[in-house]
C-alpha cells in the first residue's frame, strides 16, 4: 500500500444501506451525506463565498472544461489556484471535463487518445486527454479531482459500452499516472455501465485493480436520459459494492426525490447545476413541491417562498415581493431564489444525517415524498 491519501473518509453511522460520516480534505472536513453546489466558471452563480457559507455549503464544484477555456488554468494557477482565485477557502472538487465535452454532440469527436472538440465559446479547435484534464485539475489545486472518463447517453447498447468502458479503464490508467500532486488532491475514480448491473461490476472491478490510488468513487452516467426506475434499480445494485472505507458519489442529481433515493443506497455525495438554474428564472424548491414564484397568484402573497423554510430569504422576503423583483427584472430575484433553492438541498441533506443518526431515515424519506408530491402552494 502507498501512501496515505490527501482526502479520507470516517463512517459514522449507519441506517439500512444509508449512513453518515466525514470526508477530510486539504481545506477542510465535510460532514455526508452532502449536496456540492456548482460553481463551473469560478463562481456558483449569484452567489459571493460568504453567502455560500452562510447557507451551509462546504464543499463546491468546479469545472475543467470551461475554466480550461476561460480564464485558462495557467492564468488561474497564477492566482496560487482556484480557491484563492475565487476566494473560497473550504473544499473544491473539479470535474474532469470530459462530461462537459460530451455534451457538445456534434462538435465533439472522440478517439483512443483523448477527444477532440470545439469551443462552445468561438469555436476554436482543441483536444483534452487523460494527461490534460489532470493537468488542467492540478494547476486548479482543487481538493479532488476526478479522473477524466466517457459519459455515454443513458440508453446506450451493451455493444457501445463495452468497448467504452474498457476505454475509460485505460484512461483511469494514464490519469493516475499522470497525477502531478497526489499528496495534495485526491483522485476520485467514476464508474460507469449504463442501466446495466454485469456492466457496472465490469467497470467497478477494472477500476477497483488501482483502488490504492484513489480517495473516493463516482457513480457517473446516470441521469442523463434513463427512465428513473433504471437509474434507482443501478444505485441500490453498484453503491454497495463500493469500498465502504471511502466517500461515494452520485455525479450530476440534484431533484430532491431523487437525492433521498441516492442516500437511501448509501451516497455520500451529489452536486447538481438544477437548483441554481431554475432558481434564476423563478422556479423554487418548497416543502410541498416546486412553485413558479412569477405567476400571478402570488403578486399580493405576503408568505416566504417556503413555510418550511428558516433561511435568510424565508425569514425576511415575500413570494409577493420576489415575484415583483422577476417580473421587474431585477437581478436580486434571481439572487434570492437561487440562495432558497441552494439552502433547500445542503438542508435536506442535512435533515438526512440527523435522521440517519437517530435511525429513522426511512420515515424522514416516507414524510418528505408525501408532502412533495402535494405540490399545494
Ligand atoms: N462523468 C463525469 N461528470 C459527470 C457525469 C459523468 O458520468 C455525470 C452523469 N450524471 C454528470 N457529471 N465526469
Ligand atoms: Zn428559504
Amino acid at each position: 500500500m502507498s501512501k496515505k491519501l490527501p482526502v479520507t473518509y470516517e463512517l459514522y453511522d449507519k441506517d439500512g444501506k444509508a449512513r453518515t460520516g466525514k470526508i477530510t480534505t486539504p481545506h477542510g472536513e465535510i460532514e455526508t451525506p452532502v449536496f456540492m453546489p456548482v460553481g463551473t466558471q469560478a463562481t456558483v452563480k449569484g452567489m459571493t463565498p460568504e453567502e455560500l457559507e452562510e447557507m451551509g455549503a462546504e464543499i463546491i464544484l468546479g469545472n475543467t472544461y470551461h475554466l480550461y477555456l476561460r480564464p485558462g488554468d495557467e492564468l488561474v494557477a497564477k492566482f496560487g489556484g482556484l480557491h484563492k482565485f475565487m476566494n473560497w477557502k473550504k473544499p473544491i472538487l473539479t470535474d474532469s471535463g470530459g462530461f462537459q465535452v460530451f455534451s457538445l454532440g456534434d462538435l465533439r469527436n472522440i478517439k483512443e487518445e483523448g477527444v477532440y472538440f470545439r469551443s462552445h465559446l468561438d469555436g476554436s479547435k482543441h483536444f483534452i486527454s487523460p494527461e490534460k484534464s489532470i493537468n488542467i485539475q492540478n494547476n486548479l489545486g482543487s481538493d479532488i479531482v476526478m479522473l477524466f472518463d466517457e459519459c455515454p447517453p443513458g440508453m446506450s447498447s451493451k455493444e457501445y459500452l463495452i468497448p467504452s468502458i474498457e476505454r475509460t479503464t485505460r484512461w483511469a490508467k494514464r490519469c493516475v499516472e499522470a497525477h502531478k500532486r497526489p499528496d495534495e488532491q485526491g483522485l476520485f475514480a467514476i464508474v460507469q455501465g449504463g442501466i446495466y448491473e454485469d456492466l457496472r461490476d465490469k467497470s467497478l472491478s477494472e477500476l477497483s485493480e488501482m483502488d490504492e490510488y484513489f480517495s473516493g468513487y463516482a457513480v457517473g452516467g446516470l441521469a442523463v436520459g434513463e427512465p428513473r426506475e433504471d437509474m434507482y434499480r443501478v444505485l441500490d445494485y453498484i453503491v454497495e459494492k463500493l469500498p465502504e472505507d471511502k466517500p461515494r458519489y452520485l455525479m450530476g442529481v440534484g431533484e430532491p426525490l431523487d437525492m433521498l433515493e441516492a442516500v437511501a443506497s448509501g451516497i455520500d455525495m451529489m452536486d447538481c447545476v438544477q437548483p441554481s438554474r431554475i432558481g434564476r428564472h423563478g422556479t423554487i424548491f418548497t416543502k410541498y413541491g416546486r412553485l413558479v414564484v412569477k405567476n400571478a397568484s402570488y403578486s399580493e402573497d405576503t408568505r416566504p417562498l417556503d413555510e418550511g423554510c428558516d433561511c435568510y430569504v424565508c425569514r425576511n422576503y415575500t413570494r409577493g415581493y420576489i415575484r415583483h423583483l422577476f417580473k421587474a427584472q431585477e437581478i436580486l430575484g434571481g439572487r434570492l431564489a437561487t440562495y432558497h433553492n441552494l439552502y433547500f438541498l445542503l438542508k435536506l441533506m442535512k435533515d438526512s444525517r440527523t435522521a440517519i443518526k437517530e435511525k429513522r431515515f426511512n420515515e424522514f424519506k416516507a414524510e418528505f415524498e408525501k408532502n412533495y408530491a402535494m405540490g399545494k402552494n
